[in-house]
């Protein structure tokens, strides 16, 4: 028979026992997380749980592109007398001259030696656009958000992401959003040419029908049509992995580049850019200019390119 303070001091212990046992067992685990964590890599960024040892970068040195962008001053952004590379990290934005809460980010102007620009607008609550120079015509297309379109005729269009329009020289507009939407824009001096009126063209990507590209194996939708009286126009091309364009191509034509998806190499002259969703290039005439796509994506890029006029001109 146990008295009663040895049935109490037992219990106590019991007790005890069940609580060293659940917490040995805590701490194991937050053992074993620990070493998964830092052993298999499951997550790049520090753990929750620790810091990373003192020196662990000098030892675990990565050329990964998210390390490279924490570094102090660096950035993939290139501009040489040819080609411009703009990445997403060296983007400054400043109000739109004309627009109303619009912040916009010019990639591609004539100093350049582009006879367009392109850039981005962000667009605020309640922002509405201003127009264009007269004569100037206007390419826009939207990344983010959804955008009304009116024209002074009454007619309103709504513009969601992959949605995109035209709008011909001295064509009055404009362009508004209640929330947050950002548009890739082209704007470029209208080269007229007599008895050839370009007209208002809205549309959206997936309705574009996949065009023959003889030798190529990248798809391929225009934007615009393809008549004279459009003086550029807008390339959908995609890429699957691996896959990448066979022509090097040299040419006349000057180009505006934004990749939407995916990543790969851009060849630009003798130079050879890793690049990414978000990256914008300028491309002079005759740059020689080559791209494979790599990644575990499909690449796609929207490209501004000039045509249907006499070089001469
Ligand atoms: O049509 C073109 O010039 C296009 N294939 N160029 C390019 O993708 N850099
Ligand atoms: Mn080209």
């Amino acid at each position: 028979m146990k008295n009663l303070a040895e049935v109490k001091f037992l219990d106590r212990m019991e007790s005890f026992s069940i609580h060293s046992l659940l917490l040995a067992l805590f701490f194991l685990c937050i053992r074993d997380l620990r070493i998964s964590f830092s052993q298999q890599g499951i997550c790049s960024a520090p753990s929750i749980l620790d810091s990373p040892p003192l020196y662990w970068k000098a030892t675990n040195p990565t050329l990964s592109p998210a390390h490279l962008r924490e570094l102090p001053g660096f950035t993939r952004s290139v501009y040489g007398k040819d080609h411009a590379l703009i990445t997403p990290e060296s983007h400054v934005f400043s109000p739109l001259p004309d627009w109303i809460n619009t912040l916009g980010a010019y990639l591609i102007t004539p100093p350049m030696g582009s006879h367009f620009v392109m850039y981005l607008a962000k667009m605020q609550e309640n922002s509405k656009s201003g127009l264009p120079p007269s004569d100037v015509e206007r390419f826009l297309f939207v990344l983010q958000g959804v955008v009304t379109l009116s024209i002074m005729s009454g007619i309103n269009h709504e513009l969601e992401v992959d949605s995109y329009a035209y709008l011909p020289p001295n064509l009055e507009h404009s362009l508004k959003s209640d929330n947050f939407a950002t548009l890739i824009v082209f704007e470029r001096r209208h080269a007229h040419l007599e008895n050839h009126m370009a007209d208002l063209i809205v549309g959206s990507t997936d309705k574009q029908s996949l065009l023959e590209t003889p030798g190529e194996v990248f798809e391929l939708r225009k934007l615009l049509p393809t008549s004279l009286a459009y003086d550029f126009n807008i390339h959908i091309m995609d890429f699957q992995p691996g896959e990448f364009l066979n022509v090097k191509e040299v040419h006349y034509n000057q180009h505006g580049l934004l990749i939407l998806e995916g990543q790969g190499i851009y060849r630009l002259g003798n130079s050879w850019y890793p690049v990414e969703a978000g990256d914008a290039i300028w491309m002079a005439p005759f740059v020689p200019q080559w791209y494979g796509a790599l990644g575990k994506t499909r690449s796609r890029y929207l490209l501004y390119k000039d045509v249907n006029r006499n070089p001469l001109l």
